[in-house]
């Protein structure tokens, strides 16, 4: 994996670039549809192409470990083969969605033991099987298995939890470099930053980090309960130390404004399931603010979806998906989401127009408050 940095913003640490995979190329910022189980809920990938423009999805190692199962994919030859998504694929570790199985998980220093949320079988995730896991899946990226601490995590828990968590990555990264991709081309592994909401935590987990020279890196363990505020400052703090010339991942982040105050703060990479999973709750993202699509006011609303959205925006009304959501329509859920993930990809694809023209911040400025409305 190659990662340019293209144009750097003068007036804020924004940044442009393009990452380079053996599936294709990324151009940053970049917004990463969620897809679980393989699949980006309710958007065929057709759709996820044509309408969504998206260029690189997620995958989860948990989800994809317990179904359909590790003989399954690796029989296919891979995700890729799998689920027909030819372009780039980022799988998470299994990290974040087995820490929140909280009562039916244990944590040991050798890995993680916990119950599949689908039968109740017991499984173990340690660093070396995560990434021999990932490995059969064949993302073009792979994350590194960490521990993600609940958002009000005292000190002492936020220290030992970090320290298990740089442990687990030297044995990630060990693994990792043991081991061969399966299918012929490329994997990169990216390291986590965690650390919770303690500066000092934080700075020399970005250190530790800084120092393993992984294509790229990420930050995790924000947006999971502590003011946004926080989150921004723990950003910034981490962006100071992590390397400029390798792309940041923000994992599961988030509103369309925390993403554009991140992209200020040196983010290049996210991902969040809030435009499938609110779409599928009737609520739509735009530029003007945000839609409840089961509310009354739409009834008689005959002007498109978005005027300025994706082709499947410009031939549906308001009143047409208003109805379809109170019919309760699959139809509806499938419109929403389409439509959240192209407005998704179309504010990281306007911010990095602003970053090359040299006007990020004041843009950003212009229309922060307005993506907050409720309209
Ligand atoms: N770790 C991993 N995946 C994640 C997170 C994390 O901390 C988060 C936190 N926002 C989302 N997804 N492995």
């Amino acid at each position: 994996m190659k990662f340019e940095l293209q144009v750097t913003d003068k007036a804020s640490d924004a940044r442009t670039g393009i990452i380079t995979t053996d599936h294709g190329q990324i151009k940053t910022p970049i917004f990463m549809p969620v897809g679980t189980v393989g699949s980006v809920k309710g958007v065929h990938f057709e759709e996820l192409k044509k309408q969504v423009m998206a260029q690189i999805i997620l995958g989860n190692t948990y989800h994809l470990y317990l179904r359909p199962g590790l003989d399954v994919i690796r029989a296919a030859g891979g995700l890729h083969k799998f689920n027909g998504w030819d372009r780039p694929i980022l799988t998470d570790s299994g990290g974040f969605q087995v820490f929140s199985l909280t009562g039916i998980r244990k944590l040991k220093e050798e890995g993680c033991e916990f119950r599949s949320h689908i039968d109740g079988s017991k499984h173990f995730f340690t660093p070396e099987n995560v990434m021999d896991t990932e490995r059969i899946i064949g993302a073009d990226i792979m994350m590194a298995f960490d521990e993600c601490p609940p958002g009000q995590s005292d000190y002492q828990y936020a220290k030992n939890s970090l320290m298990l968590t740089q442990r687990w990555l030297d044995r990630c990264i060990k693994r990792f470099n043991e081991t061969e991709p399966l299918y012929g081309y490329q994997q990169s592994l990216f390291p986590i930053v965690q650390g919770c909401t303690f500066p000092d935590l934080r700075r020399e987990a970005a250190k530790y980090i800084a120092d393993k020279g992984a294509d790229g890196n990420a930050i995790g363990g924000l947006a999971v309960g502590e003011p946004t505020e926080v989150m921004y400052e723990m950003i910034e703090v981490v962006n100071e130390i992590l390397p400029k010339d390798k792309p940041r991942y923000l994992m599961g982040v988030g509103t369309p404004q925390n993403i554009l105050e991140a992209i200020e703060r040196g983010v290049d990479m996210f991902d969040c399931v809030m435009p499938t999973r609110n779409g599928r709750n009737a609520m739509l993202f735009t530029y003007q603010g945000t839609m409840n699509m089961r509310n009354k006011k739409w009834e008689k609303d005959f002007s498109p979806v978005d005027p300025d959205g994706c082709d499947i925006d410009l031939v549906t009304t308001k009143a047409y998906l208003h109805h379809l959501f109170k019919a309760q329509e699959l139809l509806a859920m499938q419109i929403a989401s389409i439509h959240n993930l192209s407005f998704y990809l179309r504010l990281v694809t306007d911010a990095r127009h602003h970053i090359e023209q040299g006007d990020f911040v004041a843009w950003k400025n212009s229309i922060i408050d307005q993506l907050g409305r409720r309209i």
